[in-house]
């Protein structure tokens, strides 16, 4: 067995690990990162697309916003569909000059292991069998790679591995208490290399269920359609795909589509999930691995990046400033997001949706909410401000708000 010392181990290199190392390695202090897949793998993978200002930020300041300076794109409005009728959400004039970025996930997660690989950081890909140890009072990470036996003594362990990984899975039930909603539909996701049907992203609510239409460039477009949790992706051939979501689209949207073979089809499950409290000991969660959110609102990555925020500032206030404050306060400071993003992305998910159990009266109220909130300044005032992103306290970003 080898054994290494470290102050912060990291399980997990989704978007919260990565961002996370990249944080404390500019503040000088030592981390390891275990992940489970292989570099490859975590590198691909497709997810997110949009951008909150406070995850721009915090990327400039992490000194990863290179790529994501010259090609992310900036966007000032949403468009939401009902009826068959577009009505555009001005998201910059309703929040006093607050702006989204359009960036994929994909390369937020190249961005930030380029720099890691850069600057020479400690990672080990591949790793099996990851067990979190004693983290209530002296903690330490084991995993095995290529048959060795690892062992790693830490101060602190960040649980950044997911909604499926072993960190938050290994608190004594007594000390935890989760809170969730799943839902009865699911998101087919294309990836295709075609212009987006318009410049701006379309939240499509009809008869038929919800759309959207997104994309990552000007050549590439990702496009989801709800459909039954049960839906395997094999029964949805491309042109299947792309004639479904015709039909829940405009005239003028349906005539501006261009279709072309997927680059990636999948299907994503809907769930709202928090985990109660973040943190445990000397162990905390951050991102997926302490909550879940439905896409509809785009704030899954975003509240990974806020979480990592406040626990970069907690731990470098730790070792630079000698101060258990940051640390002491984490748990709360995140939940009073968390709680926060998950009420707009269920409300979104109500909104646009098609429910099956949706009665008669359940139609027509949300016929009137939505009637309500496209025709209302105050209405799409609320939606604007969820959607650019709530306001957070940290120190050291410029504009946290
Ligand atoms: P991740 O990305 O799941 O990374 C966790 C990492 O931990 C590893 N791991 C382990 N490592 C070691 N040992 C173990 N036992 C381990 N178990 C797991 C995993 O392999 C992985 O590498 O979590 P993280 O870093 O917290 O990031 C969260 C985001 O990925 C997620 O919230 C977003 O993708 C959600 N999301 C969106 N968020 C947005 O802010 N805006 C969007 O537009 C948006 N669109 C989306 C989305 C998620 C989607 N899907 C697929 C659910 C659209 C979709 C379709
Ligand atoms: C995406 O582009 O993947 C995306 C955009 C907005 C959302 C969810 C996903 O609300």
């Amino acid at each position: 067995m080898e054994v290494l010392n470290t102050k912060v181990v990291i399980v997990g290199s989704g978007p919260a690990g990565l961002l996370l190392g990249q944080l404390l390695y500019k503040a000088g202090i030592d981390h390891i990162i275990i992940e489970q897949r292989s570099a490859d793998y975590v590198a691909a993978r497709i997810r997110a697309g949009i951008l909150e200002q406070v995850s721009v930020d915090l990327l400039e300041k992490a000194g990863v916003d290179k790529q994501l300076k010259e090609f992310g794109l900036p966007h000032t409005g949403i468009e939401i569909l009902v009826d068959g009728c577009k009505h555009r959400i001005d998201l910059s004039s309703l929040t006093q000059g607050k702006q989204v970025t359009v960036y994929g996930q994909t390369e937020v997660t190249k961005d930030l292991m380029q720099a890691r690989e850069e600057a020479e950081l400690t990672s080990f890909y591949e790793a099996n069998d990851v067990k979190v140890h004693d983290f209530y009072e002296k903690p330490y990470v084991t995993f095995n790679k290529d048959g060795k036996l690892y062992q790693v003594n830490c101060d602190f362990i960040a649980g950044c591995d997911g909604y499926h990984g072993i960190c938050r899975a290994s608190i004594p039930k007594e000390n935890i208490k989760t809170f969730e909603k799943v839902y009865p539909f699911g998101w087919l996701g294309v990836l295709a290399d075609v212009p987006p049907v318009s410049d701006e992203l379309i939240y499509v609510q009809s008869d038929r269920g919800f759309a959207l239409c997104s994309m990552r460039s000007t050549t590439r477009s990702r496009y989801y359609l709800q459909v039954p949790v049960t839906d395997k992706v094999e029964e949805w051939s491309d042109e299947k795909f792309w004639d479904e979501l015709k039909n829940r689209l405009d005239e003028e949207s349906k005539n501006n589509l261009v279709t072309g073979p997927s680059i990636e089809k999948s299907i994503a499950p809907l769930r709202s999930f928090v985990t109660e409290p973040m943190r445990f000991g000397k162990l905390f969660l951050a991102g997926d691995a302490a909550h879940i959110v439905p896409p509809t609102g785009a704030k899954g990555l975003n509240l990974a990046a806020s979480d990592i925020a406040y626990l970069s500032e907690a731990l470098i206030e730790f070792y630079l400033s000698n101060s258990e404050e940051g640390i002491n306060q984490y748990s709360e400071k995140c939940l009073k997001r968390v709680w926060k993003a998950e009420r707009f992305s269920w409300w979104m998910t109500h909104l646009l949706h098609r429910f099956e159990s949706d009665s008669d009266f359940d139609l027509k109220i949300k016929q009137a909410e939505l009637a309500y909130v496209l025709g209302s300044e105050a209405g799409q005032t609320t939606l604007a401000e969820n959607y650019v992103g709530l306001p957070y306290e940290i120190k050291s970003l410029k504009e946290a708000s």
